[in-house]
């Protein structure tokens, strides 16, 4: 036991938390306003040309960088693009893919009902549309300053929780965006330049929702379906 209030055994350098304890009521304040700001959150494919100042997306950024990470090895990098002719590549090589997978036939039938009330097609405008596409790559293993191999531990968990993180901040700050998964998305790794550790997680395309913006009418799982509790 050391002094630190609990059984540690590591050998890490610690510093206090910051962090100040809130009344029970202002908690529940804040988890019910929270919830209720994340609730009206919609993934959005029709984005308006208004542009987007840069710091937004860094503060984006820099907020899903604050999600934990297997051995905090922060297995991630955003690739941010605002360059509308790399846009247009990216617009074209997804359409290429999603074509094949909606028209012949690569997407099965049972896949495409399945998504047939979300309404999406093979096109994609939106990737020209929104002011910036942000790539998310996961970083597979790392890379040692002399170029060796690092393993990275719980990658997906990782860049998931950091996507996740990545969606709030920008809710908060009033941005759209999309999970884009464009399939398969190898063509990003190439049109972006990006190392082999690397593999594509998930494209975001950013922007205000265009005027008069439409979303599929999807209710969430009640509680009731998506909670329950064990105990003896
Ligand atoms: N990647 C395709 C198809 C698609 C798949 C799922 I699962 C969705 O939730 C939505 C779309 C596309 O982007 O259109």
């Amino acid at each position: 036991m050391s002094d630190k209030g609990y059984p540690y055994t590591g050998h890490g350098d610690f510093i206090d938390y910051d962090y100040e304890r809130r009344s029970e009521a202002d908690t529940l304040d804040a988890a019910q306003s929270f919830y209720e700001l994340m609730n009206r959150r919609r993934s959005i494919r029709t984005f308006s040309v208004d542009p987007v100042p840069r710091r937004l997306i860094e503060l984006a950024v820099l907020t899903a960088g604050t999600a934990p990470s297997g051995a905090h090895q922060q297995p991630w990098t955003f690739v941010i693009v605002g360059d509308p002719e790399v846009k247009k590549r990216i617009r074209l090589a997804a359409e290429e893919e999603e074509r094949t997978n909606y028209l012949d036939g690569r997407m099965p039938e049972d896949w495409q009902d399945e998504i047939a009330r979300l309404g999406t097609s093979w096109q994609k405008p939106y990737l020209e549309t929104a002011p910036w596409l942000v790539v998310l790559f996961e970083q597979r293993y790392g890379v040692d300053p002399d170029g060796s191999r690092k393993k990275h531990y719980y990658v997906k968990e990782s860049v998931g929780i950091a996507a996740g993180m990545f969606i709030a901040a920008l809710h908060n700050m009033g941005l759209a965006t999309l999970t884009h998964t464009p399939s398969p998305m190898a063509f990003l790794s190439k049109l972006l330049h990006r190392p082999a550790n690397e593999r594509p997680f998930v494209l975001f395309p950013i922007g205000y929702p265009a005027d008069g913006s439409v979303v599929p009418n999807l209710q969430r799982k009640p509680l009731e379906d998506v909670m329950l509790e064990v105990g003896d």
